[in-house]
């Protein structure tokens, strides 16, 4: 797969996305990350990206036309998207979809954000990872990289399949143990020790219903729809 990022700060990738399962997913190039540089797409003296608000305001609105640039240079045809906090909610049924395509063409925002032309007459798509602000969208970018590079077939080894994990059936994740089976006082629940496939199974559904209802209702809302 390729992901294409378009962003004032290219130096910041691969950054995170380096190192585990997605450094060896770029090493082995079945991740194909190619950087952009938003600044390379001005023609004036001064490489300005950014504008003042119309109306007024405070803080600076990235330019259309440099991004416009941009993307109609790119050679993919997969999705463009803009991360910004105006985006859908990122979640693994998006990130499902989103792993689907050959490409994919990322606008990472700075500042105040972009002019909101990118919005409406660029992007196929705007995704936010979630409800806070942050600086820019470059940590977003990251993020759903990483979310759907595991997705990638070969990426994730077979040290661990996406097919039983919280959220591909709406669940959080069951507890894990792993040796020794008491450690400062702690005992590792008694039926993880037993052997039976059958009763572990059962416990372990328990345990990803009770800790779904206790700490992420929404999640079960969600099925009741
Ligand atoms: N999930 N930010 C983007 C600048 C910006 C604003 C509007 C485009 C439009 C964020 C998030 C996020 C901060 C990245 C503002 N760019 N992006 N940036 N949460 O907080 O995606």
């Amino acid at each position: 797969m390729m992901i294409e990022v378009l962003t004032l700060f290219p130096e910041l990738f691969p950054g995170p996305l380096s190192g585990g399962v997605t450094g060896r997913g770029l090493a082995a190039g079945l991740l194909d990350l190619r950087l952009h540089n938003l600044r390379d797409y001005t023609h004036d003296r001064h490489r300005q990206v950014d504008d003042i608000p119309y109306g007024g305001g405070a803080g600076m609105v990235l330019k259309p036309e440099p991004i416009f640039e941009a993307v109609r240079a790119r050679t993919g045809n997969g999705p463009v998207i803009l991360l910004t906090p105006q985006g859908e909610l990122l979640n693994q049924s998006l990130v499902r979809n989103l792993a689907g395509y050959d490409d994919l063409y990322l606008i990472c925002g700075r500042y105040e954000g972009v002019d909101e032309r990118v919005a409406t007459d660029l992007v196929d798509r705007q995704i936010s990872i979630g409800d806070y602000v942050l600086t820019g969208g470059e940590l977003p970018a990251m993020v759903l990289i990483d979310a759907v590079s595991r997705l990638v077939a070969g990426v994730l080894g077979s040290e661990a399949s996406p097919k039983d994990e919280s959220f591909d059936h709406d669940l959080l994740e069951y507890p894990h143990y792993t040796r020794p089976a008491v450690f400062e006082g702690h005992a590792v629940p008694e039926v993880l020790l037993s052997g039976h496939h059958a009763e572990i199974e059962r416990w372990r559904r328990s345990q990803a219903a009770e800790r779904t209802r206790r700490r992420r209702p929404d999640l079960l809302d969600r099925l009741q729809r």
